[in-house]
This record gives C-alpha cells, structure tokens and sequence, in this order.
C-alpha cells in the first residue's frame, strides 16, 4: 500500500526538481526542444519509482534533498552528453523491449587480452564474432587496475580509464560502436560492491581524507568487525580470513569481502550511490549495452545479518535501473548472483535486473553428467526455470569464475539426496578423485571448517576431454565431444541467452601454466583462463580434429537455434521422459513447437513412443538435428545425444 505522504513527497520534489532542471537546461532545450520532450516524458515516468527508492535508502539523511538534487542533475547532464547513436538505440530498445529474448541471440566472453591482446586486436576478431554468431559480447573488467595483483580485472582503479596495457578508452569506445554496428551488444562488468585499494577514493581515504573514508566500511579496532563477522560467510578463506583487512597506513580495519585489496563500498552513504551513478552512466555513454552487476548479493551490509541480499540491495538495485531508464534506456543489468536459487530469482525483474546468469542450471548440468542422471535439473527446470516478463536468463556453461554447487538443499533433499554429502561427491568427482571420474578439475577456496569448495576447470577438461586426449583412446575422446556438445546443445535450446565462455567452441583445455606465476598461483581459476591458441583455433574446420569436430556441430547448433522461433522466449515445459538419465522438455513460441531430449548417459537410452502423442507432436516426429524421423516408435538416443524434435 502507498503511504499518502510519500505520494505528496514525490508529487512536489518532482514540481520542484521539474523547475530545476527547467532553469538549469533551458540552453539546452531551447535548441533541442524534441529531445528535451523525451527526456521530461522519462523523467516524469521514472522519477516517482527513483525518488521512492532514493526515500527509503536514504531518509534518513541529513542532506536528503540536496543528494537527490546532484543526483539528478547528473543524471539530466549525462543523458544530454550521450551521443545521437546511443540516443536512437535508446528508441529502438523502447519500442521493442523483449529484443534480448529472441532466438537470434548468442553471447560470448572472454578477456581482452587472453583472447586478442589489446582491444585495438580485439576488434580484428569481429569477423569470428560473426562467423560464430555472437549477438552479445561480454568483456572481463577492461578497466585500469593494480599492476600485480587485480583478480583477473575485478579490483577496479579507476572505471572510467582503461587498463594502458589494453588500449585506451577511446579504443574502448570505438570497439563499443564497431560492435554494435555489427549488431553485437557490448557487455561490461560494473564491480560496484568494491574498488581497489588504488583508487582515487581509496587513495584519499588512505590519505586521511574523512569524506572519503566514509566511502568503505573501516574501523579504528576490532569491535564492530567482529560482530558483524559473527554472522558473515567467507567467500575467499584462502586468501584471507574474516571479511575485512587490517591497513598499516591508516590503522583501521576495511571490510573486504573479497581479496585484501578488493574494498567494499558503504552504500549506506549517498554520496557512494551518486558517485557509483556517475561511473555507471559514463560506461552507458561509452556504449555498453548490459552491464553485469557483479557480486549483487553482498552490496548492502546490517549488523547482525549475514550482510547477503538484503532488501536493501534490491532497492538499490532498482535505483540504479530506475536512473538508467531515465538516462540511458537502452541499458541493461545482469545480475551475478551466485547463491541459493531462491535468492537468484529475486534479482530478476524488469525494474531490477532483466538479465541474470542461471548458476542453477549451469551447476545441475555438470551434476547431470557426473551423475548420468537428470532428475535435480528437470526438477529445477519444472520449478525454478520462470522469470518474470521482460527478462531473460543467461544460460551457460562455465565462465571465467570457478561452479559452485548452488542447488537448494531442499530441493535436493525432496528427491532423497543429502545435499552436503553430494557435493562433496561432486567436489570430488570433478576433481578426477572420485573412481572412474572423467574429469580433470582443480578445487577453489576449499575450507577444511565447513567443509566447502567449489571447482575450476574448462569445459573441456571437466568434460573428459584433457584426460582421454592424455590417457585414453578415440573412443573417450569422442564421448567427451559429445558431453561438450550436449551441454552446449542444453544452453542453446532452455530459454534465455546462451553464453559461450570462447575457447570452448573448440574444446580449450586447462592451462597449468598459471603455477609458475606469483601473482596467479594461489587462484586455481586462472586454470581455465587460458591464452587464446590461434593455431587450435584455426583447426576449427578441420573435421578430424577434435576442435573442428566441436566447433562444427557446435556451429550447427547454433544454425538450429537461431532458424527455429521455438527458441525465442521465457517458456519451456519440461516433460518427463520416463527415463532418468533423459532431459525432455518442450519449447514452443509463435506455432512452432519443439520437443528436446538429452540423453546424459554413455549408454543408448530410451524414451517411450506415447509421448508423442501425449504431448500432440502426432505420429511423425523429425529431429532437427540428424534428420532421422521417428513413426510411433519408442526413440533410441545415442550416447549424449541430444534430439530437437518437431512434427
Ligand atoms: C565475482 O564473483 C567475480 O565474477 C569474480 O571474478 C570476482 O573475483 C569477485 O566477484 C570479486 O569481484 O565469489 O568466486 O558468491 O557471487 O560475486 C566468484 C560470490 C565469487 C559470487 C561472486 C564472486
């Protein structure tokens, strides 16, 4: 229910910021009198949701009112900066807001310069961007960082600068615009839980400057941060304990929930939030399309939670979205929430982040295939695969960070399996230390107290590829094609935006070489974060390596995706196949429907023939993929085969 007063609160802070801007920009619009048109009609639809959001986050400080003024004024000031091109793709995005849900999408990552080099190379490769189909490119962090050690790009310096190793941010923004004359989306990370302890505002913090040491959370002992810590998870135990970093120079206690060097934000103070909005737009104006909003869970900390999604976070959240859609409409947000699915799930909203990574479906994918059985993903699919209108998932299946085995204990525990116990069957299965394991994983921030750990690893070689190609013989080596082909053949057929971490389109294996490396030895991630081989690459057409034998019925796929409307849209249907080691489900959009089995086992399987019927697919079914056709029959799938059947 909305409170009378607060509507009276928004009705005249909107007169008066209304005449503000009016007053302030009247050079503007008077020569721009269309634009400023648009503009007012954003700000008149969006402000009442900002200013309620901005009430309950900040209320209760001093300066309310003048915050929200700055506020808005930079708001108004980057919309006016923002250059023609962004200002029609705004149009075009408003006009056709499920844009992301189309079967033509296909993301890619991969990092500038493990991929390419330098960003100025990294535009020589839109050609293979093409070939492959990408719709959506997102960078790792491309931003200036700390020399030695910046994990992988994550401890941000200086947002508006890119790393001089890379490029610059003109090369940034040139390669923004060439992307999206190509019709690939740029995406870029917004790592708005911390920065680095060289940044600016860490800098003068360090300097002494009150104003920005109110910027993070530090204490001058020990006293507060134990009490938060009572409730706080670790997320990085290896590196450091606790969650927050003694700093000599300034002796006070900062919380840093990830590396020592990584310091969380206090977005408790208003000013954060306007600053953070400023570094925000700037990236949308450079021409970033989705932002991922990395480690979404942890950005809004209260004694005596365990400082993980608050409600605060998600108002602050939709904050940041309700700017956007004043500012720079065509703005995206992926939400990179890697935590249980119920909380995953409340990220995703069209007035919070439309796009969010699916962990859930990428962590019960490898459970699939360790287990050769697909009753945790059909339940998952079944009961927490919808997103609301006007978003989408990010499906994939690795990325440059290590899986963690986020299913619900619940949900597991409903099919008679002990959550605890079966990760640690997984931790060790993918680790190659589970008898006849195929995989070839390492473990990541293992915690010998809670028992804990999460795994790195490429596709490939947690797949079986890195160990048949080392151990054994054509025949395994065929069957981890396969597992690779079926995984991917998953992400690219469940609703949402397939996501290819590059490199494993031709199977790239794990890279040991980050051993010899100080700066990298202790982050097992960086396995699977190998240098592009642009000799492997270029076997890609080759059927009879290995590489083409992926990357060419991989290519197929993705022709099969993008031909059929059925894989445009937020619906699927799962089925049961009445075999466990089958996946079925059905996605259906405009009139055509199309009806998907994987099979997950090394064995033939098979799936009854009623279900057909049971389903109205009639009596002649074909598979999209190999042509064959079914008549009645009950269905045989090959080892890891995946079927799209249509009638
Ligand atoms: C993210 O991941 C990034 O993807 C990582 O590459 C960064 O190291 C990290 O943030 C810090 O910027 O713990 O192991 O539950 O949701 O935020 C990866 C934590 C991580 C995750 C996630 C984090």
């Amino acid at each position: 229910m909305k409170d009378r007063w607060l509507e009276q609160q928004t009705q005249i802070s909107y007169s008066k910021l209304e005449l503000l801007l009016d007053e302030r920009f009247s050079a503007f619009s008077e020569t721009n009198a269309e634009g400023w048109y648009v503009l007012k009609s954003r700000f008149e639809m969006h402000f009442p949701q900002l200013f309620q959001l901005y009430f309950s986050l900040y209320k209760n400080h001093s300066n309310f009112y003048f915050h929200l003024e700055d506020l808005v004024i930079r708001i108004v000031q980057s919309w006016i900066e923002r250059s023609d091109e962004l200002k029609s793709l705004d149009a075009t995005r408003e006009s056709d807001p499920l844009w992301f849900q189309s079967n033509q999408m296909l993301g890619g990552v991969c990092y500038v310069d493990l991929f390419a080099g330098n960003l100025e190379k990294l535009q020589e490769k839109i050609p293979y961007f093409k070939e492959l189909g990408l719709t959506y490119l997102h960078l790792m962090p491309p931003y200036l960082v700390p020399e030695d050690e910046n994990d992988g790009g994550y401890a941000v310096s200086s947002y508006r600068e890119v790393n001089p190793a890379l490029g610059t941010t003109q090369d940034l923004a040139e390669l923004a615009n060439k992307l999206r004359n190509e019709n690939i989306s740029l995406v870029l990370d917004l790592v708005f839980n911390h920065t680095s302890n060289e940044h600016d505002w860490a800098m003068r913090a360090r300097n002494g400057d009150p104003n920005y040491q109110a910027y993070y959370l530090m204490y001058p002992d020990r006293q507060i941060p134990d009490a938060y810590e009572a409730n706080l998870r670790e997320i990085f135990p290896k590196e450091h304990p606790g969650s927050f970093t003694y700093q000599k120079d300034i002796d006070r206690w900062v919380w840093t929930t990830f590396h020592t060097y990584q310091w969380d934000l206090n977005y408790a103070n208003p000013t954060v939030f306007s600053s953070m909005i400023g570094e925000m737009l700037f990236l949308a104006n450079l021409g970033v399309e989705v932002l991922r909003l990395d480690a979404v869970a942890f950005i809004w900390k209260k004694m005596g939670t365990n400082c993980e999604n608050l409600p605060e976070a998600h108002l602050l959240i939709q904050a940041f979205n309700a700017v956007a859609r004043i500012a720079a409409p065509a703005l995206l947000f992926k939400s990179e929430a890697i935590v249980h699915p119920d909380e995953v799930a409340r990220y995703i909203h069209s007035e919070e982040c439309q796009l969010s990574y699916n962990p859930l479906q990428m962590a019960l994918l490898w459970n699939s295939l360790a287990t050769r059985k697909v009753r945790l993903l059909s339940q998952a699919l079944h009961l927490r695969n919808k997103v609301p209108d006007g978003c989408a998932w990010i499906n994939y299946i690795r990325v440059h960070d290590d899986i963690g085995w986020t299913f619900s204990d619940e949900d597991a525990a409903r099919l008679n399996i002990n959550a605890f116990d079966h990760r640690q069957f997984l931790n060790k299965f993918y680790t190659g230390r589970f008898p006849g394991s195929f995989a070839r994983g390492l473990s990541f921030q293992e915690n010998s107290i809670t028992g804990d750990a999460r795994i790195s690893g490429t596709t490939a070689s947690l797949a079986g590829l890195e160990k048949a190609l080392k151990e054994e013989a054509n025949r395994e080596v065929e069957i981890a094609v396969r597992r690779i082909l079926l995984l991917h053949g998953i992400t690219l057929t469940t609703n949402g935006i397939p996501l290819i971490y590059l490199g494993d389109e031709v199977g790239m294996q794990n890279d040991y070489s980050y051993l010899s490396d100080p700066l990298k030895a202790n982050d097992s991630r960086w396995v699977h974060r190998a240098t592009t081989d642009w000799a492997k690459m270029d076997r890609r057409f080759d059927a009879k390596s290995f590489e083409g034998r992926i990357y060419l019925q991989l290519k197929q796929l993705i022709k099969l995706r993008k031909e059929n409307i059925a894989f445009s849209g937020i619906d699927l249907e799962v089925i049961d196949t009445e075999n466990e080691h089958v996946l079925g489900y059905i996605r259906q959009n405009e009139d055509q429907r199309v009806l998907v089995f994987g099979n997950f086992s090394e064995e033939e399987q098979m799936v009854p023939g009623n279900l057909f019927r049971l389903h109205s697919f009639g009596k002649k079914i074909t598979d999209l993929i190999s042509k064959d056709t079914f008549l009645l029959s009950s269905i045989i799938l090959k080892p890891y085969q995946l079927l799209c059947l249509m009638a």
